[in-house]
């Protein structure tokens, strides 16, 4: 029988009689599920896959392992390593439907999301609550592609990735089976802990369809102020010294000069500070005698303070519009690694050499998050993006100790250095979990060992 763009004949029959005419898209309209949001990440795929419900993500999910089809599981498509885009013609499973969410429990603080929902969606369902993981995409990222990348951001330093918010988990296996575990119970200790072997796994082993989230107490009264400092090294020892004296820390973030200078250049943000400076720290924390903890570290440094949400909002910018900036400049090469707190202040400080050695003209963006080690480096080459800045950095990290991925996973873009970060002998165990999950290795097959 002939195959409809690549698929196996009438699988687009048996797709829609599941999913219905409006859960199947193909053709043009499928162009944006099929390129990622930095445009660094393009392929095409034959069908785009639209589950109203988790019963029909595992019927599709069947019907695509039965027929040998491989799947690219994706949420708000604002990954950044490649690892929701089909790039070798997959199929895209989109589970952006997916958006029945509980009332959030007043008791324990939790909510039972879909997979669709959006993190700023549940970031704002309670007064009283917010979701512990901040990350400048919330208003596209989804529950489900969180989860799946285990994603960091803004507040790691207090609350720690997604995979420290999650509390069970609903998803479907390639045989089409559904797994759910939703009952929040903080002590269960009954098997093995599977949602948390989900989180991160970037769609290879089964596909979220929702989560028992565990949400915070909305932080009281933060306070957020911008630190001009000297360079990396003021940057990284005056981070570490509001870990031990600020109460109530929430976020420790950093971005220098070029990338600042590049907001007021390409996005006319005004700078923060009455003169520049080579390096800024941004600081935020909330509770009793956080604006005096932070009003002691910072002492006579030239400092910006935000109280209200304007304010804070004002000074966040800099900080949340950081990922643009390379792209002010060409299609970036964006990197994401953490090295040991004993190698930051070092790595931060000589990684542009190390890449201009590679490429003399390459332009290096960098910021990131200080407490916990990571810091992202965007790249603009000069010369061809043909992974030499990737062998550059990530062999540079490796050699200090650190990852070659602190918080975006590793995708497709980071699939050749993984030898850097992990042993044959983990990447062996990491394909054998996944045959256990994914025996008909349909999902997401160009990400991580099989
Ligand atoms: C950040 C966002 C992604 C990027 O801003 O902390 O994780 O573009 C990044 O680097
Ligand atoms: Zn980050």
């Amino acid at each position: 029988m002939p195959a409809e763009d690549g698929l196996p004949a009438g699988l687009l029959r048996e797709f829609r009689r599941v999913a219905g005419e409006s859960g199947v898209l193909t053709g043009a309209v499928t162009a944006g599920y099929a390129t990622d949001w930095t445009g660094a990440f393009a392929g095409r795929t034959p069908a785009v896959l639209r589950p109203a419900d988790p019963e029909q993500a595992a019927d599709l999910l069947r019907l695509c392992a039965e027929a040998d089809v491989a799947v690219v599981p994706q949420g708000g498509n604002t990954g950044l390593v490649g690892g929701g885009v089909p790039g070798h013609g997959e199929v895209v499973l989109s589970l952006a439907r997916l958006r029945d969410a509980g009332p959030v429990d007043p008791g324990s603080g939790q909510i039972t999301a879909g997979a669709g929902i959006t993190l700023a969606e549940v970031a704002a369902a309670h007064p009283d609550f917010d979701l512990g993981v901040l990350i400048a995409s919330r208003g596209s990222a989804t529950v489900g592609g969180a989860i799946a990348t285990n994603a960091g951001g803004l507040r790691v330093l207090r609350y720690g990735p997604m995979r420290a918010q999650v509390r069970g988990v609903e998803a479907v296996l390639s045989d089409g089976s559904v797994l759910s575990h939703l009952g929040g119970l903080v002590k269960d200790n009954t098997g093995y802990d599977y949602p948390s072997l989900l989180a991160g796994s970037e769609g290879t082993l089964a596909v979220i369809t929702a989560a028992r989230l565990q949400l915070v107490p909305r932080p009281a009264g933060p306070v957020t102020v911008i630190v001009g400092l000297d360079g990396v090294a003021a940057v990284h020892s005056l981070a570490l010294r509001a870990v031990r004296e600020v109460g109530g820390l929430l976020s420790a973030e950093f971005f220098l000069a070029e990338g600042l200078a590049l907001l007021a250049e390409r996005a006319g943000l005004g700078p923060p500070l009455p003169a520049p400076v080579p390096a800024y720290l941004l600081l935020e924390a909330a509770g009793p005698g956080a604006a005096d903890d932070l009003a002691g570290l910072v002492g006579d440094l030239p400092a910006a303070v935000g109280t209200s949400p304007a304010q804070r909002a004002r000074l966040w910018a800099y900080r949340e519009r950081h990922p643009e900036v390379a792209g002010f400049l060409g299609t970036p090469v964006k990197l994401d690694v953490s090295v040991p707190a004993a190698a930051w202040a070092r790595f931060t400080s000589e990684v542009p050499g190390v890449v201009t050695a590679a490429d003399p003209g390459a332009r290096v963006i960098i910021y990131g998050h200080v407490a916990d080690g990571n810091v992202h480096v965007n790249i603009v080459p000069g010369g061809a993006a043909d992974g030499r800045h990737q062998d550059a950095v990530f062999s540079y990290t490796a050699s200090l100790g650190g990852s070659i991925s602190a918080e975006h996973g590793i995708g497709v873009l980071k699939g050749p250095w993984l030898g850097l970060a992990r042993s044959p002998v983990e990447q062996a165990l990491f394909a054998r979990i996944r045959r256990a999950f994914d025996p008909a290795g349909i999902l997401n097959p160009h990400v991580l060992p099989r």
